[in-house]
């Protein structure tokens, strides 16, 4: 039988374990890319692992998240991290570069590598063959300084891709089909390995926008082959050299098959609240009040241009606030010249910084009970930063044409020719925002620059003989983790783990991390008891470092998603999970657990306890290899690395 593509790759990369699927595995990295939310508390782990040198191939630190925030935390971290990257040999992008995955994949992406980042729509770099996983920034850490990365080893499923998109129909809504088919539960473990002769008209940019929004379903990774449309691409990026072709062999067997005939798809929306809720844009009639084009989903040239071409000579309807911001400085630069900035601004666009801004809700929040069509990845309650608001997620042309209509619009109904914009042979090439490594002797008189926003990594204790708890609170299905560790205007405080931890699950239960900060003053250990699919999104660990501040020893929940469960572990939080999802119903909020003997069940390899709640027995299990065992023992992945490394 031969080999998928993804098999290929990981096969390459593999240094621990083999390739069972299901088993764990270590590979080797690559490449990594971090950003600032995530970054600053990833290069603080770095400096406390006590590492002194990148040994990856390539490191990128970009600062596209929090730019634009009020006080002087932003410019701290900036400073710092420009600091880190002069003194360890880390690219370092600027704020206004661009959004890491766009610029990643138009400067750095290379088929045939690992990328390891910080960020869970990392695999964007997927469209150029890359494989490409979103992570916790503790293990970018570890993997920039030539550690492995351990993942399970994935079953693969084809996305077989036949005919072509008709005018107005975009790999978005490709993307939203497979969304509509795989939902955002139940794909853990798997990842998305597009096929077929469909593939063969996308560009890399359309691949990048499917890649990019996989995120949502839960997927490890989404990834193409590297063929002509990928050659293409690099030589337009003046990357030729970089190219090489890779394809799965044809006999190679796919764990499942998902057909989809593009021409068939009709322009689709996410509706509230969630990526997975698909419906087609006709059955959407209502008025607009916002519209956002950008994020790393569909902000490249072709897009943008696109946008400006159907909205050129019409002005923008009263009522209803259009945003744009492209992806990178490179397509800004591109859509200045060509023009169509300037039609946009006509059309009475408003322009934004090349940067995440209102895809993370820290800045453009729609108004009270509004309808905002996004252009971006996710539409979770509230993370617009108006809890109230209907986010609706699509692609640009739906976005342009509801903007110049003012209500809901499927673009087939325009009237209008497609503009057909080829993507350019020559991308404008200027990576002066890029900040190249230094040499090595300079490096060593670098200074690192901690303002007063710039904190320490809070350590973990080693994990205690017996959890003696309360249900601290009780959660149901699908909690993001927008939800556990809001950004938007809280975004400032990653840095500042005491003060971000106030807010902890904050748009659930505003009082959360009081009674936290009480139990654990008194020793008593606080538990999270949740439904389905708990931790879905982004890739941020404070979601797992804060609650481990407030004295969080375990979660229990009926199922949770990859990359939350890899960070829970990493800071020294138990991920249980019901053995009786009936037991989940008994538990409440202030309802007391005794899990005894919690060291010894997880040595032994017995993984199964019993916690106690009312005289009634709740049966517990685990899903651990020995490795992650041992990180919870020690109390987190920063312990046992240092204990690791005095060890050898
Ligand atoms: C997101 O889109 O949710 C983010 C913000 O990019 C996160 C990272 C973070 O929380 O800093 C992600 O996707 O991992
Ligand atoms: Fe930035 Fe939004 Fe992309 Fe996350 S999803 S990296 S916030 S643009």
């Amino acid at each position: 039988m031969g080999y998928t593509l993804t098999e290929k790759l990981l096969r390459d990369h593999l240094v621990e374990g083999s390739y069972e699927p299901g088993s764990e595995i270590g590979i080797r990295i690559d490449q990594t890319l971090t950003q600032d939310a995530t970054g600053t508390m990833a290069y603080l782990q770095f400096e406390s692992m006590g590492l002194s040198e990148i040994a990856a191939e390539l490191s990128v630190s970009y600062v596209d998240h929090n730019t634009i925030q009020v006080g002087f935390e932003n410019a701290d971290d900036h400073a710092y991290l420009e600091s880190i990257a002069k003194k360890y040999g880390i690219y370092f992008s600027r704020p206004g570069n661009g959004i890491c995955h766009q610029v990643h994949l138009e400067r750095f992406a290379r088929p045939g590598k690992t990328l390891l980042g910080s960020d869970s729509h990392t695999p964007t770099a997927g469209g150029v063959g890359s494989l490409a996983i979103g992570a916790g920034g503790l293990d970018v850490a570890v993997a920039m300084g030539g550690g492995a990365y351990y993942l399970s080893c994935p079953s693969v499923i084809n996305v077989h891709l036949t005919n072509a998109l008709n005018p107005w129909v975009t790999a978005k809504d490709v993307v939203l089909k497979v969304l509509q088919v795989l939902t955002t539960k139940g794909n853990v473990g798997c990842v998305l390995e597009y096929s077929g002769k469909g593939i063969k008209k996308l560009t890399a940019p359309e691949r990048a926008t499917i890649t990019n929004m996989g995120a949502e379903t839960g997927v490890t990774t989404s990834i193409f082959p590297s063929d002509m449309q990928t050659k293409r691409f690099l030589e337009a990026q003046g990357r030729g050299y970089q190219w090489l072709p890779m394809e799965p062999d044809r006999d190679a067997e796919y764990d499942r098959t998902i057909e989809i005939d593009m021409l068939e798809l009709e322009p689709l929306a996410s509706i509230p609240h969630s990526p997975g809720n698909i419906k087609p844009v006709n059955e959407l009639d209502m008025p607009v009040d916002q519209v956002m084009i950008g994020s790393c989903t569909n902000s490249s040239y072709v897009e943008m241009v696109t946008v400006a071409e159907i909205l050129k000579g019409k002005k923008l309807p009263a009522g209803v606030s259009l945003g744009i911001a492209p992806g990178s400085r490179q397509v800004l630069t591109m859509m200045a010249k060509s023009g169509a900035l300037s039609d946009l601004i006509s059309f009475g666009g408003r322009i934004l910084e090349s940067a995440c801004g209102f895809c993370i809700g820290n800045s453009m929040s729609p108004r009270t009970d509004s309808v905002s069509i996004r252009t971006s990845n996710r539409n979770f309650k509230g993370r617009s930063g108006t809890p109230s608001a209907n986010v609706y997620l699509t692609s640009s042309v739906v976005a342009a044409a509801s903007a110049m209509m003012g209500r809901f619009t499927d673009p087939r109904r325009l009237n209008m020719i497609y503009p057909t914009i080829e993507m350019p042979d020559h991308f404008e090439i200027d990576d002066s925002m890029i900040i190249p490594p230094l040499p090595l002797e300079e490096r060593l008189k670098v200074e690192i620059s901690r303002g007063p926003n710039i904190g320490e990594p809070p350590l973990n204790n080693p994990l205690p003989d017996e959890v003696r708890g309360i249900v601290t609170i009780k959660v149901g299905d699908y909690v993001t983790t927008d939800h556990i560790m809001p950004a938007g205007s809280r975004l400032k405080y990653r840095s500042n783990v005491p003060k971000y931890s106030e807010f902890v699950f904050e748009p659930l239960d505003k009082d959360f991390s009081n009674r936290a900060a009480e139990f654990k003053s008194k020793g008593v250990h606080n538990l999270i008891v949740a439904g389905l699919s708990y931790g879905q999104g982004s890739s941020r660990e404070h979601a797992a470092l804060c609650p481990m501040y407030l004295g969080v020893k375990a979660v229990i929940a009926k199922s949770i998603e990859r990359i939350h469960a890899a960070n829970l572990v990493n800071f020294g939080i138990v991920p249980f999970y019901f053995v009786r999802e009936e037991d989940y119903d008994s538990l409440e909020n202030g309802s007391e657990l005794l899990i005894p003997h919690i060291r010894d069940a997880l040595k032994s390899g017995d993984v199964q306890v019993r916690g106690l709640s009312g005289g009634k027995d709740i049966l517990l299990k685990t899903s651990l290899s020995q490795r992650q065992k041992d990180i919870l023992l020690a109390g987190g992945l920063l312990p046992y690395t240092v204990q690791e490394r005095k060890r050898k």
